[in-house]
């Protein structure tokens, strides 16, 4: 047996050389609050820094995830490590959790005297008096949620930077050069954005990083166990139907837009596959049947080993249980949702099921189908191809 001095001394090496194992990236850390959207707008938002990040050679610091509850006044900050895997990320780049950086590494890296915040051009303060013509400042915590994310780690700022007419591009241009001449590490230890330093939606180039970013333990056992126990066994389908209040209001701006939110997913980055309709972004409840009794066919036609035995739906508003239920009771096949409001657990069956069909606008749907390509399990979107352009493609594969 070890004497009891002997396992304190060794616990306490083990302490310290995990402690020794941060040290500090003399190329320097980047960081950003991921102010815009909820979930589906800050994963478009993290894969772009991730690949930012990856451009400048800094290590990229993981910022916790913004959620935002009912009758809340502050926006609350939830570890990234709740949601999704350090470790795979690290395969692609050198990433570190915010709260392992500000306990580990701040005090020396960035001590609270120098931290700048970054932003392209000024940002006006909601509050007027706090407005300078001669000090223009980025204002980084100004409001919800930029105030309560940096407060999360006590974060204040005592200088802006204004990095404008650079940009995050780096997939078309120098851009990462000139960033890296602008901002040496040396001098610029950490890049603190008010703002991700990606665009939404997230650019074509860094879709495939999705698969650096893998579901918890907890979410994947809690999806497992889902889909083993709750579900029948067989093949089911994912569907998301988003519908709630938000989203009706957000398809009004079909009729002025190219694109909305994710549609590029769809109709490709420069429309390459067709352009907006209203029913792209909220199709009626007979569409909705409609395309699920067409897809259980397919399936059953080209995997006839495969049966579909349940429909899993995910949606924010309306599940349709009762409606979907009924269509598909001559087939023997049962409706599910999760008996509790839970986005990501939603999400990670969505990423499981055997066939998928999304809506192509919401960032939401499009997180599930890059995971999916990642696997290369097959996923459909609500009404696409239009109808019209279906069937005449049906016709020229007739003839
Ligand atoms: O994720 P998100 O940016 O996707 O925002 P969209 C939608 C939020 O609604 C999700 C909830 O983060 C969830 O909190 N939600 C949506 C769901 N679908 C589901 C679901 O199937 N299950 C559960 N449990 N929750 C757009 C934004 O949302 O909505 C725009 O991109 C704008 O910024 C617009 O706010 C109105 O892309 O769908």
């Amino acid at each position: 047996m070890l004497c009891p001095n002997l396992f304190i001394y060794l616990i306490l090496t083990l302490i310290l050389t995990a402690e020794a194992q941060l040290e500090r990236d003399p190329n320097g850390y980047l960081t950003y609050c991921p102010c815009m959207g909820r979930f589906g707008n800050q994963a478009d938002h993290f894969l772009g820094s991730l690949a930012f990040a990856k451009a400048l050679n800094r290590t990229l610091i993981l910022p916790p995830w913004v959620e935002y509850r009912k009758g809340e006044m502050r926006s609350r900050q939830v570890s990234f490590d709740t949601y999704f895997q350090v470790q795979p990320l690290l395969d692609y780049h050198r990433v570190i959790l915010m709260s392992d950086f500000m306990s580990k590494l701040a005090e020396d890296v960035w001590p609270a005297t120098e931290r700048v915040s970054f932003c392209y051009m000024e940002r006006k303060s909601l509050q007027q008096e706090k407005n300078d013509p001669d000090a223009p400042n980025c204002h980084a915590k100004d409001g919800n949620p930029f105030g309560p994310f940096w407060d999360t780690h006590n974060i204040d700022f005592v200088r802006s930077e204004f990095y404008g007419p650079l940009h995050f591009d780096v997939h078309h241009s120098a851009m990462a050069t000139k960033w890296m001449n602008n901002y040496p590490a040396d001098k610029w230890p950490v890049l603190a954005f008010t703002g991700a330093p990606a665009s939404f939606p997230v650019q074509l180039e860094n879709r495939e990083l999705q698969k650096h970013l893998q579901w918890s333990r907890k979410y994947n056992v809690a999806a497992q166990e889902y889909i083993r126990n709750v579900l029948p066994r067989g093949a089911f389908i994912g569907l998301h139907l988003r519908n709630g209040i938000d989203w009706v209001r957000a398809c009004e701006h079909i009729k002025d837009s190219q694109q909305l939110f994710a549609s590029p997913q769809c109709l490709g980055y420069k429309n390459e596959r067709g352009h907006l309709y209203p029913d792209l972004c909220m199709p009626s409840k007979e569409a909705i049947v409609r395309q699920l009794k067409r897809t259980i066919k397919n399936v059953r036609q080209t995997q006839p080993k495969n049966e579909v035995k349940s429909v899993f739906v995910a949606s924010d508003a309306n599940h349709m249980i009762a409606e979907l239920t009924a269509a598909l009771s001559r087939m023997d096949i049962s409706v599910h949702k999760l008996p509790e409001d839970d986005p990501y657990l939603d999400l990670a069956i969505l990423g499981q099921s055997n066939h998928f069909i999304g809506n192509c606008i919401s960032s939401y749907s499009a997180f599930a189908k890059r995971e999916r390509d990642a696997h290369d399990f097959p996923s459909y979107f609500w009404s696409f191809p239009k109808e019209k352009d279906r069937q005449q493609a049906k016709m020229h594969e007739e003839l």
